[in-house]
């Protein structure tokens, strides 16, 4: 007997409850190991799907679509960032793009959180000391000493979602939310998190105690923090990235913080993913994870719920709600 459900291509392994879902509702075409697929297994699995599932780890270039031109009609990302996708080349062959918003954007934030607290109150730092014995003189008034987060300017490029769930989270730390945006956002906005726009990105980090990346990547937005921007960040600065590592001149920020002319910074992602330069890893005053911004168990499940959404509603003949390029 022929299988009429939808085929559906997963790259990677997901959570279970969304797996089961998916096995439930469609023909689905795993990838059984739990590491990202090769550009041609890749190219395979498109060239055989109706319906391809990527992720990050997920380079969807032109070579990709052309396998899949004719047959290919939706790609669900799991995951709410589509700079791994060539979105000019879905539009030019009508596949659907969709992503995963909103699901993410509190777990996210936090994370943001937790390395504009990590950083400053040197929190790794503290916990190698005790892991490797250095306690044992006990405490002194002098020691460990960090910054502090309350009074602190935070500048914010890109007041999206998670921005402005950023900026909330700040707020309640005391800190003075400034932001840069394509766009100024709403009055409303602004006035709930008291925060103040600057056209001008380079004004504004010659002013900022902490910066945070959280715009999307684009050719626009590429080393976006290159060494002249670095530069004009004041000495005692902090920068966290939670977004995407190539927003960032990984190179110059080393650079920077080698000769001292930044104060420390707060990663979660990095330029050459999943390679991170060594010269990171060995700076006390650079914490660093393995992109864990929304690896909860509540966000996975919701973005998987919320990919399944959206290949329900293209399957029955609707527009899928999270489609990335809305014309299509
Ligand atoms: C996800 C992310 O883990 O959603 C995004 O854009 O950066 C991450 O939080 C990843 O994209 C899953 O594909």
């Amino acid at each position: 007997m022929s299988n009429t459900k939808t085929k559906v291509g997963v790259t990677r392994k997901l959570p279970f409850t969304t797996l089961d879902r998916l096995n439930e509702l469609f023909n689905v075409q795993m990838n059984e190991t739990d590491r990202a697929l090769s550009q041609s297994e890749l190219l395979q699995m498109a060239a055989s799907c109706e319906v391809l599932c990527p992720t990050v780890t997920d380079k969807i270039d032109a070579k990709i679509l052309h396998a899949g031109a004719g047959k290919l009609k939706l790609l669900a990302n799991f995951g709410a960032g589509t700079d791994h996708i060539d979105l000019q080349i879905a539009s030019e062959q009508g596949i659907i793009v969709t992503n995963t918003p909103d699901v993410l954007t509190e777990d996210t934030a936090d994370l943001t959180m937790a390395l504009l607290l990590a950083v400053p109150r040197r929190i790794i730092e503290g916990v190698d000391c005790l892991r490797s014995g250095g306690y044992q003189a006990g405490w002194s008034p002098t020691w460990m000493m960090g910054r502090s987060l309350g009074g602190k300017k935070l500048g914010i490029i890109g007041m999206g979602r998670i921005g402005q769930a950023v900026a909330a989270r700040a707020r309640a730390f005391g800190m003075q939310i400034h932001y840069h945006n394509r766009r100024q956002v709403s009055p409303a906005i602004e006035e709930a998190l008291q925060a103040l726009y600057w056209p001008d990105l380079d004004a504004m980090l010659g002013e900022m105690d902490f910066v945070s990346l959280n715009c999307p990547l684009s050719e626009q937005t590429k080393h976006l923090m290159n060494a002249e921007r670095l530069g004009k960040m004041p000495k005692h600065a902090m920068l966290i990235n939670t977004a995407r590592g190539p927003l960032i001149d990984e190179a110059a920020l080393i650079a920077a913080l080698q000769a001292g002319n930044l104060a420390g910074a707060g990663l979660d992602v990095f330029e050459f993913e999943p390679q991170i330069s060594p010269g990171l890893l060995q700076m006390s005053n650079v914490v660093a994870l393995p992109h864990m911004g929304s690896s909860t168990l509540e966000a996975r499940c919701a973005m998987g719920e919320r990919m399944i959404i959206n290949i329900k509603a293209y399957e029955d003949g609707h527009k899928p709600p999270d489609r990335v390029i809305v014309s299509l």
